[in-house]
């Protein structure tokens, strides 16, 4: 049984989503982080990073949304979110996994966290904007090009990453929605009955 450390809409949302999408029993344990309750000493015994999420997984703590998507996909093959080591699409799986938590997740953190750097808040967030739109480019060309996932026609717990961190640039200048193959893709995963209940369950209304 595992149990997710989870605040609505943020990283963990996509451990929630696949927790959901493979239909794997668990138990959602909500961080009031306005309450700062990701900062406590006891949240912080278990994620020293001071984040969500966190997953529990036999009895320990452990934490990173990317890793925990691609441990919750391999020990579930059944759901078939991931290409066995011995598959020839593995490479490009993984590759696009650390391609997201790199050259999007990264900025995004910046976008919305500017005073991570201890810099301007504006030059920070003109910069991240910059790198993430750089990013969503070669995505949408990548998409328009051998989509409709990132694995062509194989779904893969890569598009439910990609899903989350387009949701965290609604706000943005240019949403990544905006480009025409990242909006189509965006519609196909929205579409899925496990995001209405995951958006149900986690109180959620903005982009549905
Ligand atoms: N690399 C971490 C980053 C997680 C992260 O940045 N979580 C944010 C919410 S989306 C958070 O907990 N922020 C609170 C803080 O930084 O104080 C992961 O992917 O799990």
């Amino acid at each position: 049984m595992y149990a997710l450390y989870y605040s609505p809409g943020t990283a963990s949302l996509l451990v929630h989503w696949l927790l959901i999408e493979m239909d794997i029993e668990h138990e959602l344990r909500l961080v009031d982080m306005d309450a700062r309750a990701h900062k406590s000493a006891e949240y912080l015994a278990m994620n020293p990073n001071g984040v969500v999420p966190t997953l529990i997984v036999d009895g320990q703590p452990r934490y990173e949304a990317a890793a925990l998507a691609m441990y919750l996909a391999d020990r579930h093959p059944d759901a078939g979110l991931a290409p066995a080591l011995d598959d020839p699409q593995r490479a490009l799986y993984d590759q696009w996994m650390f391609n997201l938590a790199s050259t999007l997740q990264s900025p995004l953190r910046l976008w919305w966290y500017p005073w991570d750097l201890q810099a301007d808040d504006d030059a920070v967030r003109a910069g991240a904007q910059a790198r993430i739109e750089d990013a969503c480019a070669r995505l949408d060309a990548q998409l328009g090009a051998h989509g409709p996932y990132l694995l062509g026609e194989r779904l893969s717990a890569a598009d439910f990453y990609l899903t989350m961190l387009m949701r965290w640039t609604r706000k943005m200048p240019k949403p990544a929605h905006e480009w025409p193959h990242l909006g189509e893709f965006a519609r196909r995963m929205k579409a899925r009955p496990g995001f209405a209940t995951l958006y149900q369950r986690e109180g959620l209304s903005e982009w549905a």
